[in-house]
């Protein structure tokens, strides 16, 4: 019973930096699981082993945070600034539409890698007199359980409105007259452009619809031919095909989704 009593008031002394910077480590390490577990099946064995690598990573880093090694925290935090910077360009995309299948890790791990960050840099420089010493790292109601308060409200705000967001943008699909669909979990099936065949005469304009969570592109097999940005879940985009003849094209991210538009002389 006494050892009991002793365990539970050891892992209470702990200093609050630690239990942030943990719990934001473990969260990140389950979102990376739950966002990548629906695209197994769509994504490269390579982009799987490095997403692995990050969730093992930030566990591991976890683990050793709470025991005070000053060496899993600055590996925490190294590991979400690189995985930040590897995929910013996916990250800017998904945060850029709330109807982005990736909106809601975005808006929750980017604000917790702010707190491991901020708790990682002042745990390191406090380390040597000792985390308790700083009332902000050591104990919850201080400056810095007002913060991690702070970050975890924006969090929830963010995820409602981006939940309202999605609606809108998804609902306002239903009005556009498009030729093409971007099917919904586009990158996971065979037909991710529906009609996957299209025929057209010279001079027909042929609109696709993006209606998946996430962000595909229309781009013509042969280089430059034609080819839209990235679109984003409900947006659309047209283009006119002034030649005839047989035109492949595919998804510029997600190179087995394709499709083909017969123009015809009419
Ligand atoms: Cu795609």
């Amino acid at each position: 019973m006494a050892e009991v009593t002793g365990s539970a008031a050891s892992i209470g002394q702990k200093p609050f930096s630690l239990w942030v910077i943990a719990g934001g480590l473990v969260y990140a390490a389950l979102a990376l699981l739950a966002y990548v577990v629906p695209f197994l099946a769509a994504i490269g064995i390579g982009f799987i082993a490095i997403l692995l690598l990050f969730i093992i990573l930030f566990l591991v880093a976890a683990f050793f945070t709470l025991r005070g090694r000053r060496w899993a925290y600055v590996l925490g935090s190294v590991g979400g600034i690189v995985l930040t910077l590897l995929f910013s360009v996916n990250l800017v995309t998904s945060a850029s539409n709330p109807a982005d299948s990736g909106f809601w890790f975005v808006m929750s791990v980017l604000p917790a890698l702010f707190l491991i960050l901020v708790f990682s840099i002042l745990s390191f420089i406090n380390a040597k007199p000792g985390l308790m010493q700083k009332r902000y790292l050591a104990t919850p109601q201080s400056t810095g359980g007002l913060l991690t308060v702070a970050v975890i409200g924006f969090v929830i705000g963010s995820l409602v409105a981006g939940a309202i967001g999605a609606g809108v943008i998804l609902g306002n699909t239903t009005g556009v007259a498009a030729n093409i669909q971007i099917v919904p979990n586009a990158p996971a099936v065979a037909m991710a452009f529906s009609p996957q065949s299209f025929q057209i005469p010279v001079g027909g304009t042929v609109t696709w619809i993006n209606k998946d969570t996430m962000a595909h592109t229309v781009t013509s097999n042969t280089t430059g031919l034609f080819g839209s940005s990235l679109l984003t879940p409900g947006a659309s985009w047209s283009h006119v095909f002034a030649q005839n003849g047989t035109f492949y094209y595919h998804c510029d991210p997600h190179r087995q989704m394709w499709g083909v538009i017969v123009v015809v002389v009419s």
